[in-house]
């Protein structure tokens, strides 16, 4: 039986030296040794006849110096016909695993029979009435040793208290009895009542979103406690770990610290961490969106209506989300560019049909990037753009030109003569700019007049 007690321990002290403690050992009663300074301190008496002694005489207790007995306070002749008993009041929290009673007893005894105990101790619950509630068992004058006086055959007794006594306020007594003849003396010491109790533990959270998207380290976010300074965490991170970190882990109550590494996206994540039975979670913002262009000036290569495609680079964090907008020369320039992140830009133009440059600008999240379209060149007969807003180029014609004109103009007709004024192509002008194929004509020299009024365009084909 004692060896039950040093496994016990070692298993304690295995338990101890983890990190992490699943149950702890509860001592549920007071001065279960009899060494307080009163040695009786914590319990009471039941039928008192002043037989229950401190034990020392020429006795050892089991540990320590004193011990309780029974029987006589003369030990060396024993005492019949004694019926008298110690009680002490517990509750066995209702949330243990399991609760057993160890006592160290030692039983002298002028009883001879082996098969009847005339003489004994019964260990009982009763309730706060004094009913007994249960029988926990008895040890009697067979298992002592023969012979009073005597002294010293201890012996570990213990037993398990059934469940169904948990949680309910309760008496443990500590009954003696003996019979008319043949005296036995009981002693007992070093009684306890262990409870295994499972450790629990309490996360409050102090912060579950942190400030910014940066990274951290040591922070305190919250409380651990437990319900034993003898219980041990440990913080494990289940879900987030390439950013969320913890060393945190105590015995009993401490605080829980994290680190976090920079979270370099707009999208706020979150981390999930163990302690005991308990998921807390934790959030990191992300960064605030930002768009920046590879650069902020585009020029195009020509006036001519045109694709240019990626033509800079738009940087953005992972998660942020863009379209490009066209906020300046929204008649000429769009775009349908967009992306989430990275990207970049494409644009189209429609043919500049003035000789000056335009600009126009495209935004992405505020940022401007801005778009040139040279004029068309000037080639010497420009100047044939007349005050009517109709223009025409190239001069020089291989097979087709193009018919510029002002707005108002859309919806007439333009019309090709030749050097002796005879009509020789007629067309409607559709848009701003025309395209106007002359390959069928003979080379030589035409005019092009707009609608009714505007002055003749000379034109050149090869
Ligand atoms: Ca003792
Ligand atoms: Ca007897």
């Amino acid at each position: 039986m004692k060896n039950k007690i040093k496994n016990l321990l070692l298993i304690l002290m295995v338990l101890f030296g983890l990190k992490v403690t699943a149950q702890i050992e509860v001592s549920l009663l007071t001065n279960g040794g009899f060494e307080h300074q009163t040695p009786f301190s914590g319990w009471s008496g039941i039928n008192l006849q002043g037989n229950l002694w401190e034990g020392q005489g020429s006795c050892s207790a089991y540990q320590g110096n004193s011990y309780m007995w029974v029987g006589d306070s003369e030990q060396d002749s024993g005492r019949n016909d004694v019926a008298e008993g110690l009680y002490q009041s517990i509750s066995i929290p209702q949330n243990a695993l399991s609760c057993s009673l160890y006592f160290y007893v030692s039983i002298n005894t002028l009883e001879t029979s082996v098969t009847v105990d005339y003489d004994y101790l019964d260990v009982k619950l009763r309730n706060n009435s004094g009913q007994i509630v249960a029988n926990l068992g008895r040890i009697g004058n067979t298992a002592g040793t023969y012979g009073i006086p005597g002294c010293q055959n201890w012996a570990l007794a213990s037993v398990a208290v059934p469940s169904n006594y948990f949680n309910m306020p309760l008496q443990l007594t500590f009954e003696f009895a003996t019979d008319a003849s043949e005296p036995t003396i009981f002693r007992l010491d070093s009684i306890s009542l262990i409870a295994t109790l499972p450790c629990e533990y309490t996360a409050n959270i102090i912060i579950d979103t942190l400030k910014d998207a940066n990274a951290a380290s040591n922070i305190a976010v919250g409380f651990v406690s437990a319900n034993s300074s003898n219980c041990g965490w440990e913080a494990v991170v289940k879900s987030g770990a390439t950013w969320l970190s913890t060393e945190s882990g105590a015995f009993g109550n401490d605080s829980l610290r994290i680190s976090v590494l920079a979270n370099t996206t707009a999208i706020a994540r979150t981390g999930t961490i163990e302690i005991g039975d308990t998921i807390i979670s934790i959030t990191q913002p992300g960064v605030p969106c930002t768009y920046v262009y590879s650069q902020t000036n585009y020029t195009c290569t020509s006036s001519l209506a045109n694709n240019y495609n990626n033509i800079a680079n738009v940087t953005a964090p992972t998660g942020c989300n863009w379209l490009a907008s066209v906020v300046e020369g929204g008649t000429w320039l769009s775009t349908t560019s967009q992306g989430s992140g990275n990207g970049t830009i494409s644009i189209t133009v429609q043919e500049n049909p003035t000789t000056a440059q335009r600009t126009g600008k495209i935004s992405v999240g505020g940022s401007l990037l801005t778009i040139n379209q040279p004029g068309k060149p000037n080639t010497g007969l420009a100047d044939l753009a007349d005050s009517y807003g109709v223009s025409v180029y190239p001069n020089l014609v291989n097979s087709e030109f193009n018919i510029a004109v002002a707005k108002e103009h859309i919806g007439t007709t333009y019309s090709i003569y030749d050097a002796l004024g005879q009509l020789v192509l007629i067309g409607n002008v559709t848009s701003e700019s025309n395209v106007v194929n002359i390959e069928g004509i003979d080379s030589g020299i035409y005019y092009l007049k707009v609608g009714e009024n505007s002055k003749a365009i000379k034109i050149v084909k090869q």
